[in-house]
Order: structure tokens, then C-alpha cells, then sequence
């Protein structure tokens, strides 16, 4: 008996995985987000308690995703394993069991915000391929017990069966991946700015080795988005509409966005769950247009500063992002934008409009393939994160990161340079200090300011002796107030405190 058990389970697995192979493929011949490894993973995302997803996101940075698929793969594959090792007794209890499990990603697929018309197919696909699998399977590959008197195949014809289950996912789930990942050509042809911006000044990068460079390149730039798969959006079908409050909402499609008076900015974004020190910033050159222009074509006529209005903006993937409407109004020119350091926004980062408001951090005021802004109150209607208990008041705290020594690296002596960048959007980095081991402050030489809204690089000479060196810097924002020392975690309106280093010199 226990001889049939496992060859049991490993039918269930591979039955289970081609039924998903078959699915993932389906999906992307007719709706991408309904695939069940996307649909089940996205409902998962959502429901994670806030956290658990700080954890994550703390722990795997960017590659919180391949985790979390892995995670649920492994589940959804154990349980499986138990539909086939149960089969032999009892093919009611296995049918069953892969049809809970079908369902579920069926239902997942359905109650998505952005569920369409067939996002139920996949998850029928899979329920279908994977219980047809499941008792060919069994057939060829668990011995049978003596009394069904049914000739066993030969071991070398049950490991084809499997082996070839296996193959017949690769190949299907491949083919899924390849057409879903394919992104549309950007066929956008980008405006030249109405108020093009001059050239960035030398002297904003300072070109010493380590330190982040002033512009982030696209392919650098950080991404943070609950989207397992980033929205392919066709531009051709795409509309921005400006609605709620307004006394005329109006929809633009994407020729006539391009054909408004675009400006340029450099602005720094970043992430409300960033740790002091941590990767997620970076800064570009966006191109698009001020919310200020778009909202005031609507009519707009309330007071700009009541901070008990919002603008509660939409993607095509259902987030929804609160902004305080001052935000979108004031001088600091957030933009519906369009461009990223001259070309059309990567897929990634919200091709093809986004927000972006400079002073923010990026979950009250940078929604990505952004479809809808809707002119509202903060207690009408509430948004994904406020949902989840951050904070509304998503300001950017001032902060100084070191990048260059890498903490805990060893270097040689001598002569080299401890440097970094710091930002205070809106306000601006007045001053460095380092301080090295238990020395004075001593303060950095910075980059160039390009924009109150944008980071500046800093550095200091060092004269590097053997032995272990801790480092700490702090920054002053444009308004003389020093970064404060108390250490808050991301979570609910970002982090704080003195951002701290070590290195050890060995000669
Ligand atoms: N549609 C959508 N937009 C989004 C998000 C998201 O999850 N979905 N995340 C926000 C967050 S938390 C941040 S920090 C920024 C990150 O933008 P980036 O990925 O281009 O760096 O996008 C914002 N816009
Ligand atoms: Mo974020």
C-alpha cells in the first residue's frame, strides 16, 4: 500500500501543474490577470495583513513577488500532492479536492477589480486539464492492487508518463509566460516640452565611484507596485478621466493628453517603506502635464487648501491612491506625466501616464497607469492603503543614506571618500554631517542643488585606517531643521532616524 502513495502524490502534482500550465496560457490568449497563478496571487497580496507585507517587502525588497508565487506555489502543489495520494482510494475525494482548489482561483479570478467578462475561463481550464490529467495518470503510473489484476506498466513507461506530464507543462506555461510578458511596442511619440527644463549642472553629480548616480536610470529605478503582473495597457484604448467634485469632468484619450502643454521636472521619488539606508529612491526627468492645468479645465472651484479634499486617483489595475488635493494644486507642479528621462514610462513604471507629486511618498501620490482622478473627499471614499491603516499624510522625511564604503565591506587603507545622498523633497538638503566613530561632525561637500525636489549627492574625504570604522550621517532640509534621531519603522508614514554604517579596513 505505501508503495502507491507517493507515485499517487507525484501524479497529483503534475496534474496539477499542467492544469495551471494549460490555465496561465488560456489566460493569456484571453485575459492575463485571471491566469490562477496571478488571480490567487493578487487576492493574496490584498489580504495580507500590512505586517506581514512590510516584512516582505523589508526582507525580499524587490523580489517580494517571485516569493510570494513560490510561497503559494508550494501550498497549492502540496495540496496536490494529497488529491493524488488520496485517488487510489477514492477518485470522488480527489476530483473533489482539485475542484475546491479550481475553484478558489476561479473565484479569485472573478471577484478581482478589475475582473473581466471570461476571467472565469482559466480556472475551468484548469479544472478540466488537471482532473483528465490526473486519472490518465494514475492509470499508467501507481501499481495497481493485486485484486484489479491490471497489468503494471514497466517502471521506464511510468516515468515517460510523468516525464512527459512534466515536459507538456514546461512547454504550456512557457508559452503563457512568453505572450504575458510581451510587452506592446511603445508606439508613443513624446511631445517636446511647452517649458523644456536646461540641462542638469555639472555639478549635481559629483562622479565619485559608490555614490547613487543624480539621475536613476529607467532600467535602475526602483519598482514598488502590488501588480504581479505590470498592466501591458494599450494606449490606443486608454482614457484619463477628471471627475467627482467638479462642475465639468472631462476624458481625455491619450492623442489629446499628448497634445496639452507639456513641462519638465526633476523630481526624487520615493517609498513609504523604505528603510533608512534602503534602495527605494530614485530620480528622473519626468515630462507631463500639471495636475494644476487638468483640474482647473474640470472647473474646479473649491478652496485649493480644505485638507479635507482628495483626489482619489485610479489605475487600470484597480489601485486606488488618496492625494491631498493642495498637492495637486500648489506650485510644485505634480504632473500627469508621460515621459521618464526622455523616453515614454517603462511598463513598469505606469506606461502609459502616471502621477507624480513631488514631496510624497509614492503610495498617496504616484499611481501608476493612472485612468481616473476623481475630485472627492478624504470621508467619501477611501483608498487602497488607507485601507490598510497608513498614514494619509504621506510627507517625505528628510534623510541622509550612505552608499559608499558598502556597510560591512572590507577596503584597503587610505585615502578614499564617505558619500551618499540625502533629500527632504519640497524642502531641500541644506547640510551633511558624518560623523566617524566617536570623531566630531564634519561636514560634507554637497552636489549642486538641481530642484528643491530632488536629492543631493554629498561627500567626505576620509583617510581610511585598519581596523572596524562606524559611520553615521545626518541631514539639514532647506528650512535649517536636522533630521531627527528618532527611529521610526516604515510603517505607518515612513522611517526615520540616523542612518548608520560600518566598514572594516584591512591592510
Ligand atoms: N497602480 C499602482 N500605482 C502605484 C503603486 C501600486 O501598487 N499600483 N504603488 C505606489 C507606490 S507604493 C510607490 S512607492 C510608487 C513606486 O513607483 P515606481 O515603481 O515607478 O518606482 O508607485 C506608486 N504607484
Ligand atoms: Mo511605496
Amino acid at each position: 500500500m505505501r508503495s502507491r502513495i507517493a507515485p499517487a502524490a507525484a501524479c497529483g502534482v503534475l496534474a496539477a501543474t499542467l492544469g495551471t500550465a494549460a490555465a496561465h496560457l488560456v489566460a493569456a490568449l484571453t485575459s492575463p490577470p485571471s491566469s490562477p497563478v496571478l488571480a490567487v496571487g493578487s487576492q493574496v497580496i490584498d489580504a495580507t495583513p500590512t505586517p506581514v507585507k512590510e516584512w516582505a517587502v523589508g526582507t525580499f525588497g524587490t523580489a517580494d513577488k517571485p516569493v510570494l508565487i513560490g510561497s503559494v506555489a508550494v501550498v497549492t502543489l502540496l495540496l496536490a500532492a494529497v488529491a493524488g495520494a488520496v485517488r487510489p482510494r477514492s477518485r470522488l475525494l480527489a476530483t473533489g479536492l482539485l475542484l475546491v482548489l479550481t475553484g478558489l482561483a476561479g473565484a479569485a479570478a472573478v471577484l478581482r477589480p478589475t475582473a473581466d467578462t471570461l476571467a472565469w475561463l482559466p480556472a475551468l481550464v484548469a479544472a478540466v486539464v488537471g482532473v483528465l490529467t490526473l486519472d490518465w495518470l494514475v492509470t499508467r503510473v501507481v501499481p495497481s492492487e493485486a485484486a484489479h489484476g491490471r497489468p503494471d506498466q514497466p517502471t521506464r513507461r511510468r516515468l515517460f508518463a510523468l516525464g512527459g506530464t512534466g515536459a507538456a507543462a514546461l512547454a504550456l506555461g512557457a508559452a503563457g509566460q512568453g505572450l504575458i510578458s510581451r510587452s506592446r511596442p511603445a508606439t508613443l511619440a513624446l511631445p517636446t516640452p511647452a517649458t523644456p527644463l536646461p540641462p542638469l549642472a555639472k555639478g549635481v553629480d559629483l562622479g565619485k565611484a559608490g555614490i547613487a548616480p543624480f539621475v536613476t536610470p529607467n532600467r535602475e529605478f526602483y519598482r514598488i507596485d502590488t501588480a504581479l503582473l505590470a498592466p501591458n495597457v494599450d494606449p490606443g484604448d486608454w482614457r484619463l478621466t477628471i471627475d467627482g467634485d467638479v462642475p465639468k469632468g472631462f476624458s481625455l484619450d491619450i492623442d489629446e493628453l499628448l497634445g496639452l502643454p507639456m513641462v519638465e521636472r526633476d523630481i526624487t521619488l520615493n517609498c513609504v517603506s523604505n528603510e533608512v539606508g534602503g534602495p527605494l529612491i530614485g530620480n528622473a526627468r519626468w515630462l507631463g502635464v500639471p495636475t494644476r492645468e487638468l483640474l482647473a479645465r474640470a472647473g474646479l472651484d473649491v478652496d485649493p487648501k480644505d485638507p479635507a479634499l482628495q483626489v482619489l486617483s485610479t489605475s487600470t489595475d484597480g489601485m486606488t491612491i488618496s492625494t491631498p488635493l493642495s498637492a495637486l494644486l500648489d506650485d510644485r507642479d505634480a504632473l500627469v506625466a508621460v515621459g521618464m528621462n526622455g523616453t515614454t514610462l517603462p511598463r513598469e513604471h505606469g506606461f502609459p501616464a502616471r502621477l507624480v507629486t513631488p514631496g510624497l511618498y509614492g503610495f498617496v501620490g504616484a499611481t501608476k497607469w493612472l485612468t481616473r482622478m476623481t475630485v472627492t473627499r478624504y470621508d467619501a471614499a477611501s483608498a487602497y492603503w488607507t485601507d490598510r491603516d497608513w498614514a494619509t499624510d504621506g510627507r517625505v522625511h528628510t534623510q541622509a543614506r550612505i552608499d559608499t564604503p558598502r556597510a560591512l565591506r572590507r577596503i584597503a587603507p587610505g585615502r578614499t571618500v564617505i558619500g551618499g545622498v540625502a533629500w527632504a523633497q519640497r524642502r531641500g538638503i541644506s547640510k551633511v554631517e558624518v560623523r566617524v566613530d566617536d570623531g566630531p561632525w564634519q561636514r560634507a561637500t554637497l552636489g549642486a542643488e538641481a530642484d528643491v525636489d530632488c536629492w543631493r549627492q554629498w561627500f567626505l574625504p576620509w583617510n581610511a585606517t585598519p581596523g572596524r570604522h562606524d559611520f553615521v550621517a545626518r541631514a539639514t532640509d532647506g528650512d535649517g531643521q536636522l533630521q531627527t534621531q528618532d527611529i521610526e519603522a516604515p510603517f505607518p508614514a515612513g522611517a526615520t532616524g540616523w542612518h548608520r554604517s560600518a566598514v572594516t579596513v584591512t591592510d
